[in-house]
């Protein structure tokens, strides 16, 4: 595990080639989000990521409705171009997203899954163009 560990960072360090991923509990620990994408996570311009959702259990997540808003907290506003999430199966959903500003963003996800609904935040204090 530790040399998992490692391997990311030194992939963040050097960031391009490597893929690189951020993994959350929801606030009230119902799901885990394991967040990907193939290249930096996150950059200026246009993203593509990918969540993969797995309940308390580890089971995967299908059929929930999720929702994904970047968000400035400094600023106040969000972005002008409007996020796409699509459902890929197996607790895997693909969302592309547009960062419109360099500086500090928040991915604020929300999950509902019957009646269950929890939410996550992940802090991206630094994007660059
Ligand atoms: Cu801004």
């Amino acid at each position: 595990m530790r040399y998992l560990f490692f391997f990311f960072a030194v992939c963040l360090f050097f960031s391009s080639g490597c893929s690189s991923q951020s993994v959350k509990t929801s606030e009230k620990g119902l799901f885990h989000i394991k967040l990907s994408s193939e290249g930096k996570l996150l950059k200026f311009g246009r993203n593509e990521i990918f969540l993969h959702i797995t309940d308390a259990k580890g089971k995967s997540v299908e059929g929930a409705t999720v929702g994904i808003t970047p968000w400035m907290p400094e600023h106040g506003h969000g972005s002008l171009w409007p996020p796409t999430i699509t459902e890929k199966g197996n607790g895997i959903y693909r969302a592309v997203i547009a960062l419109t500003m360099a500086g500090h963003w928040q991915l604020r996800i929300t999950i509902q899954k019957g009646d269950v609904e929890d939410s996550a935040v992940f802090d991206f204090p630094n994007i660059t163009k």
